[in-house]
Formats: structure tokens, C-alpha cells, sequence
């Protein structure tokens, strides 16, 4: 019943399930692994697309143009697609201080031209979300950087950007990855607020989206559902990364669910009925003491948790006591206008109300909650 098919829209970055596992403190404890064989192995997991960075391509094979054909052959092979592509910014030294807000004027152009050469191949894969995230736009003292000329420098960049995809006719949106911190001490557009409030600058708003990640917001202590719902409400969420994450400590990419269950469960229940209609993105890691075999048990495990949750918040909305308790909360009446049309302020300030009375009513937020933890748990 929880076996993914290409229908559940699922799909992973090459540079998830293919991550060695070198991280600050220690080397590699699983060797690289050819994009190929990773088409073919989520393939046959029932995923229903790859995304990639540039450089993971370049894996095992340094070649570009042996690198892109094999990766190509292999997609026609299995059916898989790519939704989505995305610019390694971070890895190279020259990164070091940024790419598109680099204090050396010579990397930024070499970041843009990095990220244009990409998004050809990109749409030449049938990619229609292209991801930014500026992992290395940062500082680590306030006196390193000017936030202002820097932010001019990140919106110079998506315009460019923007009208390269406009003058090659490319039908391609960019979406942009908040995170706060990791690797830079602070990052730029550190949360979805901050990058919707940015996106409104920009030349060509409406090609700018969001690709926001689960562990990045609850990094910084933030609700994601929240997010998620709101950066919906502005029609921009473009792309999603799942996966799990224990709170505001490093960025720790757990499957999806292994973190805070709980909001998984509800990032689910708002993903399938808060109209969302891209790839189910997961951007994970599969845990360094696992071994090459284990990394395709991390993949399915993903999958398997989101149709889990998926069929658990099903079943929450059509039960009947649920349905009773979302009532009884007036979790309904939300969507209800404060005015009524035709209504003006004049009839609002002819109320009887009595706010000792509607203060003594509760909202029965327990009852609903309990519900819910009792659909997860399964007892329900
Ligand atoms: C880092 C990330 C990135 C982005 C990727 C764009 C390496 O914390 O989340 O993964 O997701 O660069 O998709
Ligand atoms: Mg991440
Ligand atoms: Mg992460
Ligand atoms: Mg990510």
C-alpha cells in the first residue's frame, strides 16, 4: 500500500543519495557513486525524476559532455525526469566569499556565467524549476560585508538571470532556497519571509518562486507548516526539499519524518490538500555510518514515511470526530469574511457584543490536537 509509484511525483538530488558522507570533522565513508546507477536504482524504487547541481554530474566521470550523454541515456532508459536543476556556488574555493554576492566583482560574473551555462542544460532536460541557493552569500562579521550593496548585487544577478531566460525562451521559473546559517556564519535571505520580501524587488517577479527545505526554517527556530502554508498563500511555492531535522542545531538532512514527526505529518496534510502540485523534492542525507547498501534503504524511506503520512492525513479528515472537533474549534469559521459583502464598518460598529461572554467560550484546541497525535500514532 506504501509502494511509490512515478504517479507520487517523488524525486531526489543526485547529491543525496550520492553524498560520500565527508562532513567538517572526517573523510568519506562511502565511495562516489555514478549518477547512472542512481537513476536506475530510484527507478526501480518507484521515484519518479533526479534533480542535480552542475558538478554532480562530474561525479565519476570529469568529462562533461561523457558525463551529460551517459546521464541522458540513462534517463531515456528508465523514463525518469528532471524537474528541477540547480548551480554548485559552494563547493569551489573561489566561492569562498559568496558567488553572486562575492566581494570580488570577477567571481560574481564568473558565478553568472556558471549558473547560465547550467541552464541550458537544464531545459534541455525538461527541467521547469531552476533552484538557487546561496549558501556561500554571507559573512561571518557584520564589518565583512555590506548587506545593502550585497542584496543589490543577489537582485542584479536574478534580473540577468531572469532575462537570459526570457531572451533564450526558456520556460523556466527560479526558485529561491532560504537557509540561515551553515556554511556562512549568516546567510542572506535567511527564511522564507525574507526571501519573499526580496522577490518583490526584483525586475521579474513573477519568475521568482521559492524552493523552501524543512531542516533550513527549523534551523532558525521556525514553524514550517507555517511557512509552507504562507509562502502558498503568495502562489510561490515552486519547489519543495524534505527531509528531517531534531530543532536549531547544524543542518542535519535526516529522512524525511525522522525529525520532528509531527510536523511532518502536518506539512503532509497541507501539501496534499493545500494545492501544491510540483515533485515531492527530497534533499537528504543518508546517514554517514549507513553503507552503500543502506543508502537505497534512506531513499525508500522517504518515500514510505511521506505515503504513510499521506494516508494518515487522510484519514484524519474524514474522521468523523475530527470533523466534529474542527467544528467545534470553528477552524471553519476562519474562512468565514469578518464583513459580510455589503456590510460596512458602520454595521460592524453596531454590534451587540459582549467580550465577557465570547471570552468565556473555548476553543477545545486539546480535543483537536489529541486527534491528531492519535492518527499518527495509529491507535485511531
Ligand atoms: C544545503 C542545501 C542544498 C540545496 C541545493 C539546491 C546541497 O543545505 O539544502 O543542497 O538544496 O544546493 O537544490
Ligand atoms: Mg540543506
Ligand atoms: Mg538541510
Ligand atoms: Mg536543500
Amino acid at each position: 500500500a506504501f509502494t511509490p509509484t512515478p504517479d507520487d511525483r517523488f524525486t531526489f538530488g543526485l547529491w543525496t543519495v550520492g553524498w560520500p558522507a565527508r562532513d567538517p570533522f572526517g573523510d568519506a565513508t562511502r565511495p562516489p557513486l555514478d549518477p547512472v546507477e542512481t537513476v536506475h536504482r530510484l527507478a526501480e524504487l518507484g521515484a519518479y525524476g533526479v534533480t542535480f547541481h552542475d558538478d554532480d554530474l562530474l561525479a565519476v566521470e570529469p568529462d562533461r559532455d561523457r558525463a551529460v550523454s551517459a546521464f541522458r541515456k540513462a534517463l531515456d532508459e528508465t523514463g525518469m525526469k528532471v524537474p528541477m536543476a540547480t548551480t554548485n556556488l559552494f563547493t569551489h574555493p573561489v566561492f569562498k566569499d559568496g558567488a553572486f554576492t562575492s566581494n570580488d566583482r570577477a567571481v560574481r560574473r564568473h558565478a553568472i556565467r556558471k549558473v547560465m551555462r547550467n541552464l541550458d542544460l537544464a531545459v534541455s532536460l525538461g527541467a521547469r524549476t531552476y533552484v538557487c541557493w546561496g549558501g556561500r552569500e554571507g559573512a561571518e562579521s557584520d564589518a565583512a560585508k555590506d548587506v545593502r550593496a550585497a542584496l543589490d548585487r543577489y537582485k542584479e544577478a536574478l534580473d540577468l538571470l531572469s532575462q537570459y531566460v526570457l531572451d533564450q525562451g526558456y520556460d523556466i521559473r527560479f526558485a529561491l532556497e532560504p537557509k540561515p546559517n551553515e556554511p556562512r556564519g549568516d546567510i542572506l535571505l535567511p527564511t522564507i519571509g525574507h526571501a519573499l520580501a526580496f522577490i518583490d524587488e526584483l525586475e521579474h517577479p513573477d519568475m521568482v518562486g521559492l524552493n523552501p527545505e524543512v531542516g533550513h526554517e527549523q534551523m532558525a527556530g521556525l514553524n514550517f507548516v507555517h511557512g509552507i502554508a504562507q509562502a502558498l498563500w503568495h502562489g510561490k511555492l515552486f519547489h519543495i526539499d524534505l527531509n528531517g531535522q531534531h530543532g536549531p542545531k547544524y543542518d542535519q538532512d535526516l529522512v524525511f519524518g525522522h525529525g520532528d514527526v509531527k510536523s511532518a505529518f502536518f506539512l503532509v496534510d497541507l501539501l496534499e490538500h493545500g494545492g501544491y502540485d510540483g515533485p515531492r523534492h527530497f534533499d537528504y542525507k543518508p546517514l554517514r555510518t549507513d553503507d552503500p547498501g543502506d543508502v537505497w534503504v534512506s531513499a525508500a524511506a522517504n518515500m514510505r514515511t511521506y505515503l504513510i503520512l499521506k494516508d494518515k492525513a487522510r484519514a484524519f479528515r474524514a474522521d468523523p470526530e475530527v470533523q466534529d472537533a474542527l467544528r467545534a474549534s470553528r477552524v471553519d469559521e476562519l474562512a468565514v469574511p469578518t464583513l459580510a459583502p455589503g456590510e460596512t464598518l458602520a454595521d460592524l460598529a453596531a454590534d451587540d457584543f459582549d467580550p465577557d461572554v465570547a471570552a468565556e467560550r473555548g476553543f477545545h484546541f486539546t480535543r483537536l490536537n489529541q486527534l491528531a497525535i492519535e492518527h499518527l500514532l495509529g491507535v485511531r
